[in-house]
């Protein structure tokens, strides 16, 4: 009992010892924050996260309205500048901040702080901003005056409401809003989490992107069966985007709505006997009627989201019927939304230079409407750099100089999937370059990767897949940091940066430093890679997964888009241009091949150390640190793989003059060297990533066709390249010994198929040497490759083909392939070659790839690359756009129509080397 007594007083005076510190410590750490009554939901939201900060930190907080006077203690009172009390607070700032801008000052309060916001989204700022800086010392600032509003005006994300695959019988970005298609899009606290992230990254927008919307968000009077989701889900769409569209608002972000023009719901295409979509029809009463009642339906029901408008792939090219969408159907839905509601005001309408002559639209549209922007891709579907110039610079100065504001996309980053990627110091190049190359002063943001399959990243793990809300939370957070300000100072960016990475991984900032540098490193690669060596910025190139050679010494064969090289990176050569200097001795110009050889093999092994260097100090998320290691290590090996198969190529594309077989043979050990890498890359993805592309149609084309979604993980494509090393070496051996020379191949000459045409007045001819090819011109056939010399091609008329296009129609009992030859030139006056880069269908019937290269000699006319469309048996329609083109017969679908180049042009012959490793 004693001894009961005697420890109850050595607590009683331990307690007293600390009571009144304590005391006086919760005393000092009490607050009150201040808001004005009926503030907007935006300074709620932002109130809101304040105090959780401030409570996170040891505070005790209140919060009250303003009535007149301020509590006598500590206190934060948040408002607006254009309010007259907290105006005199802020005294009379000489800088004034802009919109979305504010103050947070303590200048001259004594025991205040205001934070002041031009208006309710700079209020919202000043809340988080201070907040920030609670979470990272733990307590309030003092001394505080601090000024600061947004750089770029718009700051947005996207997200796709889309599938990695076609739904069955529905075309491209055909995807309605069912729980089926999109469980995510119905989960609320998943929505919560991204929008406050994007809150916290400051983030101004979010666009969602699907083709046709409409049909599963409103009921147009005229066309009730146009609507494609039962009642119940209609609902519960009605539900979730208006939840969705009332918590963007709260945080600040505008809710954007994407679609693509033009296409209609499946009932409404059915009922009224249409395709949802054809690239080749012109503007129909009955779809723009639909459409405008649709889009003003939309801006009835749901006034405060935006348009974004894609004027393309689904509408035929660049033309009139773009201006007269847009100036007659889209805009006037707009207005007749507003009208009903009685709103004069003019909610944004963002207009995407995409397949479509933009300045030539916003030149008709801008006096009509006065809310207008503009967005164009920054480079293209990938990320390559921040040095753009040529053509695609041009376009977005003329975007940027119409007066309107400028949009850069960073659109799917088909050259990042599917590993981590989070270099601040490129980023912040990138952002600096939209402004001062571009003239641009907002932002839109594709995910990192896995953009088709939204909310998940591509990596293997044993139980729930990543979100790339997690995974990829520097991405988001480089790019919204420098939309916010892209001045910021390198040195003081190093260490936000490495303090941010040490915090998340639990190790000392010079290790964070590290982390940084693997980042860093490694975020020159892939760009590097593809602006010297790639086919195309577009996603039907996936770059990780490497490349053939056949691409890298012939890449003309596979659709060179050439903005990627006059573009997209800095001045320099491609391989055959290098190939070409070195051999006539000639000097290089900017960047070559041979650099970005070199400064890949650097950057792949310094990001490795750098990782390695980190990771015995790791000591969080031990599990995440893994797989961003090991993404250092895939870097370092695709860098490897690239960097020798492209030394390969440019001995190979030596031998193109030489014909020295040595020159071959210097090529083997290198490619040897390459698929060594190759293997390392298979290894080190096999368990940690399910594909390397999220978009899996036959739309991917480079390295190798991806239909079925097929050849989408590097262990898939090992023996292909494999197979190509083996037949290299076999075409070396045959080379070097003539008693084993290849024989010449056997000549397929290609027969005409069966078919009955339904055309009336065309005529046909035989497709050879001196006939004529038109019906209204003399230009006839100089020289033809063999295997066509014996089909008959329909002569139609030049003029019309250019007045009105070209369709036939026929029918078939088995199914077959129509020849059609594409004139190699972008003279408007020609069809233009099949280009998944703007027309997503652009291989629906096969035809995207070059069968037989200059195939045709026509005096006076550009070569003939010849592309093949299937159809089934049955009666067809093949429809080709605006533009001239010849149709050289239709075969069996099962005819071998082979892949080669015959060299036949005006210009010479082009040689070719694909043979060497087939
Ligand atoms: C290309 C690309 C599509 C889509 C489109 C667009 O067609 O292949 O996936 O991104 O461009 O809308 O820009």
């Amino acid at each position: 009992m004693k001894l009961f007594n005697r420890c109850l007083l050595l607590l009683l005076i331990l307690i007293s010892c600390f009571h009144s510190p304590l005391q006086a410590q919760v005393q000092s750490k009490k607050i009150t924050i201040v808001t004005l009554p009926k503030h907007h939901a935006r300074i709620s939201y932002g109130v809101q996260k304040l105090t959780f900060a401030l409570k996170n930190a040891g505070y005790l907080v209140t919060e009250r309205p303003y009535k007149g006077a301020l509590p006598s203690g500590n206190t934060i009172i948040v408002g607006l500048l254009t309010d007259a009390s907290i105006k005199k607070l802020a005294g009379s700032p000489n800088n004034q901040p802009g919109k979305e801008g504010f103050i947070i000052s303590d200048n001259g309060l004594k025991n205040k702080l205001l934070i002041a916001g031009a208006d309710n989204s700079g209020a919202l700022y000043g809340c988080l901003e201070l907040a920030d800086r609670i979470d990272l010392n733990k307590k309030l600032p003092v001394n505080i005056n601090l000024h600061d509003q947004p750089e770029m005006v718009l700051r947005g994300t996207c997200i796709g409401v889309q599938k990695p695959a076609l739904l069955p019988a529905r075309g491209t970005y055909e995807y309605s809003y069912t729980p089926q298609n999109f469980p995510w899009f119905y989960d609320k606290v998943l929505w919560i989490r991204y929008l406050d992230s994007l809150a916290h990254n400051r983030m101004n927008s979010l666009y969602l992107w699907n083709g046709h919307p409409f049909a599963s968000l409103v009921r147009v009077k005229e066309y009730p069966y146009a609507v494609e989701v039962d009642d119940a889900t209609f609902k519960k769409n009605e539900e979730i985007y208006s939840f969705l569209a009332e918590e963007a608002d709260k945080r600040g972000i505008w809710l954007i709505q994407g679609f693509y023009n033009i296409i209609v719901s499946k009932p409404f295409a059915e009922k009224n006997n249409l395709k949802t979509q054809d690239r080749n029809r012109h503007i129909v009463p009955v779809i723009a009627d639909y459409t405008r009642k649709s889009i003003a339906a939309f801006v009835e029901k749901y006034p405060h989201v935006g348009l974004l408008i894609t004027l393309g792939e689904a509408m035929e090219g660049v033309g009139q019927d773009d201006i007269d969408w847009f100036t007659q159907t889209i805009i006037p839905g707009v207005k007749d939304g507003l009208k009903a509601l009685g709103r004069t005001d003019e909610p944004p309408i963002v207009l995407r230079a995409h397949d479509t002559d933009a300045p030539a639209v916003m030149k008709y549209a801008k006096p009509l409407y006065h809310n207008l922007y503009t967005m164009a891709k920054y480079n293209g579907e990938a990320l390559t750099t921040y040095e753009p110039h040529g053509p695609w610079a041009d376009l977005h100065r003329t975007l940027s100089n119409i007066g309107t504001v400028q949009i850069e996309n960073v659109h799917i980053l088909a050259n990042l999937e599917p590993f981590r990627y989070g270099s601040a110091d490129f980023i912040q190049k990138c952002v600096q370059a939209m402004h001062t190359v571009y003239g641009a002063n907002a932002l839109h943001l594709y995910p990192q990767a896995s953009y088709w399959d939204w909310p998940y990243t591509a990596d293997k793990t044993d139980g729930k897949r990543l979100l790339q809300l997690d995974r990829d939370w520097i991405w988001y957070k480089a790019w919204s940091r420098y939309a916010w300000d892209s001045k910021r100072d390198r040195a003081s960016e190093i260490n936000y940066w490495s303090k941010q990475l040490a915090d998340k991984y639990g190790c000392d900032q010079a290790h964070g430093e590290a982390i940084l540098k693997a980042y860093e490193q490694s975020g020159n690669i892939s760009p590097e890679l593809l602006r010297r060596f790639g086919i195309t910025d577009g996603n039907r190139q996936t770059m990780t997964l490497g490349m053939l050679m056949s691409q890298l010494v012939n890449p003309e064969k596979y659709g060179l888009f050439s903005l990627l090289y006059n573009s997209e990176g800095p001045v320099g050569e491609m391989m055959s241009e290098y190939a070409e200097k070195e051999w006539k001795q000639q000097s290089h110009i900017g960047e070559t091949p041979v650099k970005v050889i070199d400064s890949v093999i650097v950057q792949g092994e310094k990001a490795v150390e750098a990782i390695d260097e980190a990771s015995a100090q790791v000591t969080k998320d031990k599990v995440e640190f893994a797989r961003l290691k090991n993404d250092m290590y895939c870097y370092n090996a695709m860098a490897n793989n690239y960097a020798y198969k492209a030394k390969a190529a440019l001995w190979v594309l030596r031998y193109k003059y030489s014909d020295n077989v040595a020159d071959l043979e210097k090529a083997l050990p290198e490619l040897q060297t390459s698929l060594d890498y190759y293997k390392q890359l298979v290894k080190l993805t096999e368990n940690t990533y399910l594909y390397a592309n999220s978009m899996q149609t036959k739309q991917r084309k480079i390295p190798v066709g991806g239909n079925d979604a097929k050849m989408k993980t590097w262990a898939e494509l090992l023996p292909v390249y494999q197979k190509e090393l083996d037949n290299f070496k076999r075409n070396i051996d045959s080379l070097k010994s003539p008693q084993t020379q290849q024989k010449q191949k056997e000549v397929v000459v290609l027969k005409d198929a069966l078919v009955r045409f339904e055309n009336s007045g065309s005529s046909s001819y035989q497709v050879k040497a001196g006939e004529v090819v038109f019906s209204d011109t003399a230009a006839a056939i100089k020289n033809i490759a063999k295997e066509l010399a014996a089909l008959k091609g329909i002569k139609l008329s030049k003029g019309d083909q250019q007045k009105n296009g070209t369709t036939i129609s026929f029918k078939n009992d088995r199914p077959v392939k129509v020849l059609v030859g594409f004139f190699n030139s972008k003279m408007p006056q020609y069809l233009p070659e099949p280009q998944l880069e703007t027309d997503a269908s652009a291989n629906d019937f096969g035809q995207a790839d070059i069968k037989i290269a200059n195939a045709i000699q026509i005096d006076g006319l550009p070569p003939v690359n010849i592309h093949t469309y299937t159809f089934k048996a049955g009666s067809n329609k093949l429809t080709l756009g605006k533009g001239v083109a010849l149709i050289l017969g239709i075969v069996d679908a099962d005819a071998n129509v082979p892949v080669y180049d015959a060299g036949l042009s005006n210009e010479g012959n082009i040689k070719d080397l694909r043979w060497l490793f087939n």
